[in-house]
């Protein structure tokens, strides 16, 4: 093949077909360079035929995206998350996510999806600010400030699919740093779109009724003493605890008036008087003087003995991919089991351990792929006994 002409018009791997479009130049084997007009997330493929003849050195570069989704968040950070409601178009207005430069010039722009979203690929890698915007600016021009239709309102934005903001709740996602692009090779390289920076901004119509900053649940003596505040209110009636066994079915404990419109922060607290033997979830319902209400996120208290209480889970709820469990007082050793139940009673997951005498601190992965709601933890020894159980929040 060697000084020879190649003609590559199509290379398929993994059911990805390139479409080379570049003439080939063969120094001093053939190398072929090309896009994939389907995948947009890949800069270029490489398809190089070694010594022997074979094309055995295939090379994909693959350009990080940025992507994510837009939500209607109604109950904005309350619940501590960006989520929601995916939506592109608010109030018959088309949303954009702007990518920006250090020079404030637009580098790309995207026109959200109906279903909220978006992805901008082919980003060279580099420092930007994302921006939510109702126009999509001008390649290489200053980029419009971050705007939203009228009475429409940032709630917040992140990176990750993980809570929390990045603290100002202003459609600008700052200091977006993708990596360089990816470079798979070999005979067989496996494509996905994983690569990336995945931003999700929330927005919601009018301004949030109330914005909560804290909410906690802690075991005093036999009952659990809740506690609440808040930053600010505006038309606020009233809150109402409600308690979980389960984490799906929820029952009134008992509702707290507000304590006026302010944009100071108001503290409050309740009591649980009979919490159940296990564990108790709470949450807040927060009820607005029209009737239209938001739930807060969700706090867990565990009401058995502390040496009942043999496994811990952190954190808790989980934030990103692991979860660590903690096993203290280990005697035998041997490989555990690790089970994870859904609330339907249905394993999800296992993971083997090798045990060690004493404390163990064991990092399981994949709780990104599992979907919201609450789990349970058994640990198993290597000869089915219960040596540890919790449960945990996703
Ligand atoms: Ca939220
Ligand atoms: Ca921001």
């Amino acid at each position: 093949m060697q000084g020879t002409n190649l003609v590559v018009t199509n290379v398929s791997v993994n059911g990805v077909t390139a479409n080379f479009n570049v003439a080939p130049t063969f120094k001093p084997y053939p190398i072929v360079v090309g896009t994939v007009a389907t995948h947009s997330w890949i800069s270029s493929m490489r398809v190089a035929a070694s010594a022997d003849d074979l094309m055995d050195d295939f090379t994909i570069i693959r350009n990080p995206c940025i992507y994510g989704n837009v939500f209607h968040d109604k109950n904005g950070m309350n619940d501590y998350y960006v989520n929601g409601t995916g939506i592109g178009i608010a109030s018959g207005t088309q949303l954009y996510v702007v990518l920006v430069n250090g020079s404030g010039n637009v580098v790309k722009s995207v026109a959200v999806a109906a279903d909220g979203t978006y992805s901008i690929s082919n980003v060279t890698p580099g420092n930007y600010e994302t921006r939510l915007c109702t126009s999509a600016g001008t390649v290489g021009n200053p980029a419009p400030a971050a705007s939203l239709p009228a009475l429409w309102a940032n709630t917040g934005e992140n990176i990750g699919a993980g809570a929390g903001s990045d603290g100002v709740t202003n459609g600008i996602m700052l200091a977006v740093n993708p990596t360089a692009g990816t470079r798979l090779t070999g005979a067989s390289p496996v494509l996905t779109n994983s690569t990336g920076v995945f931003i999700n901004f929330g927005i919601n119509f009018g301004p949030l009724p109330v914005t909560l900053v804290s909410f906690t649940a802690a075991k005093q003596e036999k009952i659990v003493l809740l506690k609440w505040t808040t930053a600010t209110e505006i038309d606020n009636d009233y809150f109402i605890i409600e308690r979980s066994s389960n984490g799906t079915n929820w029952e009134t404990i008992s509702q707290v008036p507000t304590q006026g419109n302010g944009s100071n922060l108001q503290y409050y607290q309740g009591k649980d008087m009979t919490p159940l033997s296990g564990v108790n979830f709470y949450r807040l319902k927060q009820v607005d003087i029209d009737g239209k209400f938001v739930y807060s996120k969700t706090v867990m208290v565990d009401m058995r003995h502390n040496n009942e209480q043999t496994l811990m889970l952190m954190p808790n709820p989980v934030i990103g991919d692991g979860l660590t469990l903690i096993l203290s007082d280990i005697e035998a050793t041997g490989n555990c089991k690790i089970l994870l139940y859904d609330m339907t009673g249905k394993i999800t997951k296992t993971y083997n351990w090798p045990l060690v005498k004493g404390t163990n601190n064991m990092t399981i992965n994949g709780m990104q792929t599992l979907a919201k709601g609450v789990y349970q933890v058994i640990v198993e020894d290597q000869y089915g006994r219960k040596i540890g159980k919790a449960r945990f929040i996703k």
